[in-house]
């Protein structure tokens, strides 16, 4: 590739594989540390952490670059008022209704149920959204591609940014979550991809007992 064309050189440094050992375990153990919070503290958190793990979030690839997302961080008690009680409107239907017996069964070991107080509690609730199109400066459409992979690597860095920074996260998917965009006022062709909650934990927070697959089983080394 000749350095022309928009081409520049790669930003890229070489490391030992013995640092890179220990780099991708200790990374890791951060990382087996992340949990779901429910319940979390009302603790103001620093606007500058959030900007910070958004702008990691818009690093991730994505479909021919389109980076076919929108963050919208929501911290006023009014508009987390509205998102709660909409919230738990569709909670209310899917736990009485909309879920099968199967899909409750599966839910009972997390103790969930339609109540999401954390909604107003957290500090801090980050709407994501996914544009299947993107509307450019003079009004042309482009579309985008692979848009659900895109958010959903964009999102993974989002919680991982949290994580590391010191925050927890909740991944809250009300559904359907078309509230999201009359409550925050989205234009039409940005659809409401998830809900992450983040703040602190609250004290003494408690977290369902539940184990990550070991490594066999989520993986297969073909050698
Ligand atoms: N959205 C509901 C139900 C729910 C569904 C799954 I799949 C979960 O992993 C957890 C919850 C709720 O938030 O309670």
């Amino acid at each position: 590739m000749t350095e022309s064309n928009g081409f520049i050189p790669l930003n890229f440094t070489v490391q030992e594989p013995q640092d890179m050992q220990q780099s991708a375990q200790s990374f890791y153990q951060q990382m087996a540390t992340r949990r779901s919070v429910r319940d979390f503290s009302d603790k103001p958190i620093p606007d500058a952490v959030l900007e910070h793990a958004i702008l990691a979030a818009g690093t991730a690839p994505s479909g021919a670059n389109m980076q076919p997302w929108h963050f919208v961080v929501v911290q006023s008690p009014e508009l987390k008022a509205q998102i709660r009680q909409a919230a738990e409107k569709e909670e209310r239907e899917l736990y009485d209704n909309r879920a099968s017996d199967e899909w409750l069964d599966a839910l009972a070991p997390l103790g969930t149920d339609a109540n999401k107080p954390f909604l107003e509690t957290a500090p801090a609730l980050i709407a994501i959204f996914l544009k299947k199109v993107t509307i450019d400066a003079d009004g042309n459409k482009h579309k985008n591609y692979y848009t659900s992979e895109s958010v959903g690597i964009a999102t993974g860095m989002l919680i991982t940014a949290l994580h590391q920074a010191g925050l927890a996260t909740l991944t809250h998917t009300p559904s359907p979550m078309r509230f999201l965009t009359e409550i925050l006022q989205r234009p039409s062709h940005e659809r409401p991809f998830l809900l992450l909650v983040t703040g602190y934990p609250a004290e003494d927070s408690l977290v369902p007992n539940i184990q990550r697959l070991p490594l066999r089983e989520i993986a297969t080394f073909s050698k």
